[in-house]
């Protein structure tokens, strides 16, 4: 056999059910003679054992990473709801099955309850999983600071790095906020996504209604980059450079950058970015770009041409701000291929996925099911470098103040209570 992987699932039971869904809780271990990094696939299955019909059919496989720390593999507990066609009254009594479907090399193993098992040693690249912080919270609220610090692998300051805080005054710059987040990642071992250099919102009144001539603008623009990524050189290893350079109507946007410089505008940012810190990745970011769709082939027009005329780009980010089950893995690997193609890489940079609140059991497992698809289309992806999410917790996210009525979008809920979608990105957060 291979590589030697030898694993098995146990303690399946059926936790809670209702008349549409059930989820189903199991524990997934490895032993310790699989190599570093390990994916396995897993379904959920009826057996012959559970009643007819009540499962529809097989779920769609699901990816599990693990990672091997320094005391060997943490057994992974999961949660997954399937599909039943009506409610019964003797849910304790429903068998299933889990299977691992990576079955060309392995072992069978079978559990107390008969839960066969094919293990496989397929070995992927995991990406970076990171969060959007606020500096003031970290400061403030240390359970918020300790999940921070030891989950994730990467962070995004979420306002700190932003013209309005960065350079209140024109040439005048306050480093406090973003140096706080550095400062905290590098403590904690973290690398930091920079967000954002060229960007129509959170600019300061000085600079888009002073009247500035392009050359001032350029000059404006490019000592800003200079500065800003000049000194985080070294520590924030991507950049998002431009954001949000589509608007709605799938024209390029106008803003103080495209209509004070021009068309070259995004060009120029992007050089004089590679200038300030030749090591950093630099992307473009944008939202409502996941799938096939107008405005996401006016952004890979511009990020093509942008390539074709040898402007330093190195990724696109794909903001992932979405409902329930608005996202699909078709969709998404449509959008990361052809990136894939111009030679750059993707990431899934302001993950959230909002829903009406207060929030039902079946819209967080529904919930659950759409971060499913966000981590396993990046963990496909050979050109996925990171799923970050836009915030961690519930209780600071920016979705109740800019959508009436919906919230609870993020892995951890108000009380830092984990929630189905933790269990999502649990396999490839630290720890
Ligand atoms: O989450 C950010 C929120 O706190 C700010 O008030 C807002 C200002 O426009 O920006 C939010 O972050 C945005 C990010 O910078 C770009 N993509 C969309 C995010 C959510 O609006």
């Amino acid at each position: 056999m291979a590589a030697g992987v030898h694993g098995g699932i146990s303690d399946g039971s059926v936790v809670e059910g209702n008349s549409g869904r059930r989820a189903i809780a199991f524990t997934v271990a490895l032993s310790e003679r699989a190599t570093s990094t390990v994916s396995l696939d897993y379904a959920v299955t009826p057996t012959s054992a559970s009643r007819g019909s009540d499962f529809l059919a097989p779920t769609t496989p699901r990816r599990l990473t693990f990672v091997k720390g320094a005391n060997g593999f943490t057994p992974v507990a999961k949660m997954v709801t399937v599909p039943v066609a009506s409610d019964t009254a003797s849910e304790g009594n429903e068998t299933f099955a889990v299977v691992l479907s990576n079955p060309s090399v392995g072992v069978l193993l079978a559990d107390a309850a008969g839960i066969g098992t094919i293990i496989d040693d397929e070995t992927v690249r995991r990406p970076l999983m990171g969060a959007a912080v606020r500096s003031t919270t970290l400061a403030q609220e240390p359970g918020y600071a300790d999940i921070a610090g030891t989950r994730f692998d990467l962070l995004t300051p979420e306002n700190e790095m932003k013209w309005d805080v960065v350079e209140p005054q024109r040439g005048g710059f306050d480093f406090r906020a973003p140096d706080a987040i550095v400062t905290f990642a590098v403590t904690h071992g973290q690398t930091v996504h920079g967000h954002t250099l060229a960007w129509h919102q959170q600019n300061p009144a000085w600079l888009t209604a002073g009247g500035f001539t392009r050359p001032e603008l350029i000059d404006i623009l490019t000592n800003h980059i200079a500065t800003v990524v000049g000194r985080y050189r070294g520590t924030v290893s991507v950049w998002d450079v431009v954001n949000e350079a589509i608007g709605d109507d799938a024209s390029v946007r106008s803003s103080i950058w495209t209509t004070g410089i021009g068309t070259d505008a995004f060009d120029i940012a992007f050089r004089a970015a590679r200038t300030a810190d030749p090591n950093a990745k630099l992307y473009i970011n944008d939202y409502n770009i996941e799938a096939p769709s107008r405005k996401s082939d006016a952004l890979y027009a511009l990020v093509a041409g942008m390539v074709a005329r040898g402007v330093p780009i190195d990724g696109v980010g794909f903001q992932t701000h979405r409902t329930l089950g608005s996202i699909s893995a078709p969709g998404l690997r449509s959008q990361f291929d052809r990136y894939a193609a111009l030679g750059l890489d993707v990431a899934i940079t302001e993950l959230d996925v909002r829903v009406p609140v207060p929030a039902s059991a079946a819209d967080l497992a529904a919930q659950a099911d759409t971060y499913a698809v966000a981590r396993d289309a990046c963990i496909a992806a050979p050109n996925c470098a990171s799923i970050t999410t836009w915030g961690f917790t519930d209780k600071h996210s920016w979705i109740p103040y800019f959508f009436t009525g919906l919230g609870a979008a993020l892995p951890w809920d108000s009380n830092l209570q984990t929630k189905p979608a933790y269990d999502v990105i649990a396999p490839l957060l630290r720890n």
